[in-house]
């Protein structure tokens, strides 16, 4: 699946509502800490642009994206988030750790998602080489933490609907 056509960037954000009492988590992997601290910047620059607190935007480091599946477990079940934006990236390399990691960290996420109510992002680049992934931190194919971002928000105004609502 390209996403050379995708994007769900700020841009897009017209009318978006209030965000400013939402909490939001930020989980970045500090593997890769080139392009995880790239896609960090276009994530918090997303929220505040929208109108986020940035008193509310909890930065939390992880070692690597294997981690970010027990943090944003954590801060799921322990704090007070709106929405849990989970930051990494995963490059291919000449043993299957790659894949192994990728199927644990998109499947642990995916079950927290299941397992409750509070949205958690994937923003977790998944790419054959460094390339890839300059493309996809502020390159030709924009900042996918901006993107991230930019769910995050939809998302918790979503639950917000549907409590409210
Ligand atoms: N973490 C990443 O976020 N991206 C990677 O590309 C990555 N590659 C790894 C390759 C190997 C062989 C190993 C053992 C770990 C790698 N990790 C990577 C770290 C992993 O997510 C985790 O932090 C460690 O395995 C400790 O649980």
């Amino acid at each position: 699946m390209s996403s050379a056509n995708q994007n769900l960037s700020s841009e897009k954000m017209v009318n978006a509502g209030s965000i400013d009492h939402f909490h939001f988590t930020v989980i970045v992997a500090e593997w890769n800490r080139e392009i995880t601290s790239a896609l960090e910047k276009g994530c918090i620059e997303t929220l505040i642009a929208n109108g986020a607190d940035s008193n509310k935007i909890r930065l939390i480091s992880v070692p690597g994206s294997w981690e970010l599946v027990s943090a944003a477990t954590m801060a799921v079940n322990m704090s007070n988030a709106d929405a849990v934006i989970c930051i990494g990236v995963v490059v291919r390399g000449d043993t299957p750790h790659f894949d192994y990691i990728c199927q644990g960290v998109t499947q642990g996420l995916a079950n927290l998602c299941s397992a409750q109510t509070t949205p958690v992002i994937y923003g977790v680049l998944t790419v054959n080489n460094m390339q890839q992934a300059l493309d996809r931190c502020g390159g030709i194919h924009g900042n996918k933490g901006d993107e991230a971002a930019s769910t995050a928000i939809k998302m918790a105004l979503l639950k917000e609907k549907f409590l409210h609502t």
